[in-house]
């Protein structure tokens, strides 16, 4: 990399240091009211846990894996089903050796049998997880748990409905590897803990990518799993597909596991340190968009996260040059 754009990326570095930003996770034991929230957090694009301030949903007290048995068991539930705990993950294909960003596999069970799975520890790893506002879709049924009003004051900063509202429930090896989102985030733990690594959006040039072929989970008739290639889709002028393949999609991805940093491949990445955070119980985080994420959690832990769309202001630009810088 030329020596100018390093010493630029060294001196973002210090100067984010010198000015503590993304040094630390704030905490408060109450929720803030708008104007707290949008100076000191979401202006400052700062996270932020509030302690223990979901006492008043009925869901902190109620959902439970005997709860969700009793009012829902015959439902059926989108899961997302890996042979090793990443969805949406790095893996390596047997049949070509080579390293592939993989997709899960994705089945619909009930929810008496998906909670018979995550007592099963010699299977695959089960994890409701569908990023498409799934608890609102498909959970109509608990909606009345959650009081959405105590997020008022979120909202009326972000100036905007949440654009998803998920639902996550899943076995303690699920992992949800290192990514971010163009999202606010409301992250919201019911039952069980969630454990947090973050690193601030400047953190960037640091943070090693890699585009990688794409594969989906299959599952063969022996109830095995095998990566199956996902092959790139040609458009013609009027936008339909004209032709698929030969080629996998490629996906970027991040190639570093921040449990395990290969830092002889990656030495950049040991320039920045990473935050721990805990949420236990009765949690929340605030997450500002475009900050990295890896998740792991405590078995059936169940949590509900509210997604707002980001601004695309003047931070989101400057984002973007660093990003085309780093690829130099
Ligand atoms: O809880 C998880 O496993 C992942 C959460 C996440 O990535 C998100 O809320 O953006």
């Amino acid at each position: 990399m030329n020596e100018r754009i390093k010493s630029a990326f060294d001196l973002l570095l210090n100067e984010a240091q010198d000015f503590c930003i993304g040094t630390e996770i704030s905490e408060l034991n109450a929720l803030p009211d708008t104007l707290e929230f949008c100076r000191e957090y979401y202006a400052k694009q700062k996270p932020v846990i509030f302690r223990n301030v979901l006492s008043s949903w009925k869901a902190l007290h109620k959902w439970n894996p005997e709860y969700f048995k009793q009012q829902m068991g015959s439902k059926l539930v989108d899961v997302a089903v890996t042979p090793n705990g990443y969805a949406d993950g790095l893996a390596v294909r047997h049949v070509d050796k080579k390293e592939y960003f993989v997709l899960p596999y994705e089945e619909k069970i009930t929810m008496e049998s998906f909670l018979e799975r995550l007592d099963d520890p010699t299977g695959a790893v089960y994890y409701i997880q569908k990023q498409n506002s799934n608890f609102t879709t498909d959970f109509p049924e608990l909606k009345d748990d959650i009081d959405t009003e105590i997020f008022e004051f979120a909202e009326k900063c972000f100036n905007k409905p949440p654009d998803a509202v998920n639902f996550w429930m899943g076995d303690e090896k699920a992992i949800t590897s290192m990514h971010k989102d163009p999202y606010d985030n409301i992250y919201c733990v019911i039952s069980g803990h969630k454990d947090f690594i973050l690193f601030p959006p400047h953190c960037l040039p640091w943070i090693p990518k890699t585009l990688y072929p794409t594969g989906v989970y299959k599952r063969n008739e022996n109830n095995q799993y095998y990566i199956e290639p996902v092959l790139e889709e040609h458009y013609n002028d009027e936008g339909e597909v004209e032709s698929i393949g030969p080629e996998p999609l490629l996906t970027e991805w991040i190639s570093i596991d921040p449990l395990a940093p290969d830092l002889a491949k990656y030495p950049q990445y040991s320039k920045i340190k990473p935050l721990h955070v805990r949420l236990n119980a009765g949690d929340v985080l605030f997450l500002p968009n475009y900050w990295y994420h890896h998740v792991r959690q405590s078995h059936k832990c169940i949590a509900v996260n509210f997604w707002y769309d980001m601004e695309y202001d003047s931070r989101y630009c400057y984002y973007r040059m660093l990003e085309e810088l780093a690829k130099s």
